[in-house]
């Protein structure tokens, strides 16, 4: 599938190892079942069942605010989804052959799928996707900053892969370990379709890297625009982040903002010189002292407008989310209308076997 050239190693930094350990972690939890006991003091036991690195569930006590934590991140995240296949699906007809448009059609899917899985997490807390989908339509909840530029040529389906599913897995492998059980259960599945994707990415731009001098080219004005972008996806910087401590206290977030930035900017720089492309940042060094890189942080006051709705393409993102809601009325109206029909029939078996 790939040229004799193409890197074998993993593209992930290995994170694909930690997502395998995380889910080995909750099925062994699950199988030795919780410490504590439940209904003594509902609060000392949720404060014992984080302490114990065990998992909340649904049935379970939870502070409001905790509640309402996971509900606005989940369902941002899930709204993310949704909205991000907009700047990808944008290019499924322009796929340069029909091997690239079937993977890339199947990585669109994969993102919707991404958004089910999560809107199903955030009603286990007692909202309804339906709620979810009228709060973001009305301008009420978040989506990631990131799907608020222009995927203005092919080779940013591979930058998006690369550096955008990448910063998304290294903020996301974390969560597999967070202390929601649905939360967690549901970032184990995403990150392992997250790592193909990254993957897939990577292999766009290795070829591109490796084709014609123009080809290279695009890449390269590819990877200047997303580098910044995808670095403020990890949200602002720890001393501006209003949730970090306290989700941290909750073992909802694992590191902060900045900790899985300098990850991620530790990864890309080993992948980018493989890849034989530039990152567009000349302070960019090797930190002895540090064990790690340092880097230009990205422009936090455009991250801040774009968050507000002010980024190139908040407008046409909205506009298009809620043409695309309004024109599938009818395919929702007829999904509840079989649903209620199914259960009709179901209901009238079971009076049949009961009367019987
Ligand atoms: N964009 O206190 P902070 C994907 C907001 S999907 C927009 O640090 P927190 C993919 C934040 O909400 C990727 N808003 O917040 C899909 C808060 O505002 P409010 C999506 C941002 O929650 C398809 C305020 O700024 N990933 O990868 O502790 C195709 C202060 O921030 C952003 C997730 O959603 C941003 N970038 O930390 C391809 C992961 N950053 O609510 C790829 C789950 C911050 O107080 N979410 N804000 O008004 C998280 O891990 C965390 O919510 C964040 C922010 C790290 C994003």
């Amino acid at each position: 599938m790939y040229g004799n050239d193409f890197p074998a190693d993993d593209t992930s930094g290995g994170l694909l190892g930690e997502v395998e350990a995380a889910e080995t972690a909750l099925r062994e939890a699950a199988e030795r079942g919780r410490r504590g006991a439940a209904g003594v003091n509902p609060a000392a036991y949720f404060a014992e069942v984080i302490a114990a690195d065990q998992k909340v569930e649904p049935r379970d006590w939870m502070p409001e605010a905790y509640r309402a934590t996971l509900i606005r991140q989940i369902a941002q995240h899930a709204h993310s989804e949704i909205i991000g296949m907009q700047p990808e699906g944008n290019w499924i007809t322009r796929a340069p052959s029909l091997r690239r448009k079937a993977i890339l059609l199947a990585k669109v899917q994969d993102e919707a799928g991404h958004g089910l899985y999560l809107y199903a997490a955030a009603e286990t807390l007692g909202v309804s996707r339906d709620e979810l989908v009228d709060l973001l339509l009305a301008g009420r909840q978040k989506y990631s900053s990131i799907f608020n530029y222009p995927t203005l040529s092919w080779a940013d389906m591979g930058t998006i892969g690369w550096l955008v599913d990448g910063a998304a897995i290294v903020n996301q492998v974390p969560l597999c370990r967070c202390s929601y059980g649905p939360y967690a259960r549901a970032m184990i599945r995403i990150c392992k379709e997250e790592s193909f994707h990254q993957r897939q990415g990577y292999e766009i731009l290795h070829t591109l890297a490796h084709g014609t001098p123009a080809q290279r080219e695009m890449a390269q004005d590819s990877v200047n625009r997303w580098w910044y972008p995808s670095l403020a996806m990890f949200g602002p910087p720890d001393t501006d982040s209003t949730h970090s401590a306290q989700s941290m206290d909750w073992k909802i977030k694992r590191f902060s903002n900045d900790e899985l930035r300098q990850r991620f900017v530790d990864m890309c720089v080993g992948q980018a010189e493989v890849l034989g492309l530039a990152l567009p940042d000349p302070a960019l060094c090797w930190n002895e002292e540090r064990g790690a890189y340092d880097f230009t942080q990205p422009d936090y006051g455009e991250l801040m407008q774009v968050i507000k709705g002010a980024g190139p393409c908040n407008r046409q993102r909205m506009e298009h989310r809620r043409r695309a809601h309004r024109e599938g009325a009818w395919v929702r109206a007829a999904a509840a209308a079989y649903a209620a029909k199914q259960a009709n029939q179901k209901e009238q078996a079971n009076q049949k076997e009961k009367a019987a």
